[in-house]
């Protein structure tokens, strides 16, 4: 049995937290100890009747200690800066190979979804050693995803999508945790995270009910709720070809230059009239209130599917 007080460490993330934070931990003690140490060496030698040599230091010895301390704890900060700093960017990219899987989060439970269609509630099954990004919204209230094992905690928003990765290197069963207050079932809210062999995890992935994938049913609602009606290259209307959007630069009637990300995307369907693309009129009609979350993930993947086909 390990210390019950330190969660076990399954992924790459948590090995080098744990890192930082055993770091941190070493340099704050010998700091202390330096510092208490010599609290108690004064008090002793300087005592009330010692015979010690009492009055201000040579000159020299206090430029040279002020110096030394200053330069000293310069470096170190800007160090522990570097050290957290990196380890806090490698956090925020996920390597573009990543596994993709979209999770909804709704008073009291967890929604995944796992790129092949597979479906599962409070629970959530990932290859070890691979990279798994998730794509997390809400339907209701803040929520955040954290899996302590793997020392990772991101919020989960309502009308936003956020994103956050992990390696998992230990297979096994792992808590998942809501940690932010969304009300009365807050505490019941969480789950399971299995890591499996990328074998056994490909088995089980199969072995779920197939259903359509996320980017095949978005392409329905394209359909049904009438944007093809626009965005069909033959439409009569004067609307963007929609084909190679994701990712794409796009110049706005205002004069800005944003690229079409996730946000992007989801703000176009939601907030026709606030990104406006140069040369269309403002005629696209706003779908808030028509689309709930799921639908407009849907939607997002359908439009992240239509790549190829170079832009005009
Ligand atoms: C009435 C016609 C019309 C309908 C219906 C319509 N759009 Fe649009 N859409 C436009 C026009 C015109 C623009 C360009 C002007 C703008 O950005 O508002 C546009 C812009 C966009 C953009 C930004 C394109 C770019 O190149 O950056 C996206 C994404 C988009 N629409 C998606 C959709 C989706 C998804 C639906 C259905 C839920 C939809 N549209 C329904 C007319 C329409
Ligand atoms: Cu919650």
């Amino acid at each position: 049995m390990s210390l019950a007080l330190w969660p076990a460490t399954a992924s790459e993330q948590a090995a080098h937290i744990d890192g930082l934070f055993t770091g941190l931990l070493v340099v704050t003690g010998l700091i202390l100890l330096l510092v208490a140490g010599l609290l108690l060496l004064f008090c002793i030698r300087y005592r009330r009747g010692t015979q010690a040599k009492r009055g201000d230091l040579p000159e020299f010895l206090r430029r040279d200690v002020e110096l030394g301390w200053t330069a000293a704890t310069l470096f170190l900060a800007l160090f522990l800066f570097w050290w957290a700093g990196t380890l806090e960017l490698r956090a925020s990219m996920a390597p573009p190979e990543a596994l993709e899987i979209h999770v909804v989060a709704k008073q009291w439970m967890w929604k995944a979804r796992h790129p092949n269609g597979a479906r599962e509630i409070d629970a959530l099954h990932v290859p070890r050693g691979e990279a798994v990004r998730l794509v997390m919204t809400s339907q209701d209230v803040i929520h955040s995803f954290y899996v302590p094992a793997f020392r990772v905690k991101q919020d989960v928003l309502p009308g936003r999508f956020t994103e956050m990765w992990f390696r998992p290197t230990r297979t096994g069963e792992y808590r998942l945790f809501c940690a932010e207050f969304c009300g009365t079932q807050h505490s019941r809210m969480g789950g399971m995270v299995t890591v499996m062999e990328p074998e056994d995890y490909a088995s089980w992935a199969a072995a779920q009910p197939q259903e359509q994938d996320l980017p095949g049913e978005g392409e329905a609602l394209f359909t049904a709720l009438g944007c093809a009606g626009c965005h069909a290259p033959a439409s009569a209307v004067h609307a963007p070809v929609l084909q190679g959007v994701y990712g794409r630069m796009v110049h706005l009637a205002d004069g800005r230059t944003v690229r079409a990300d996730q946000a992007y995307l989801r703000d176009s369907i939601l907030q026709p009239q606030r990104d406006v693309v140069a040369g269309y009129a403002p005629i696209m009609p706003s779908f808030a209130g028509l689309v709930d979350e799921a639908d407009l993930q849907r939607l997002v993947a359908y439009l992240q599917s239509l790549r190829g086909e170079a832009a005009r």
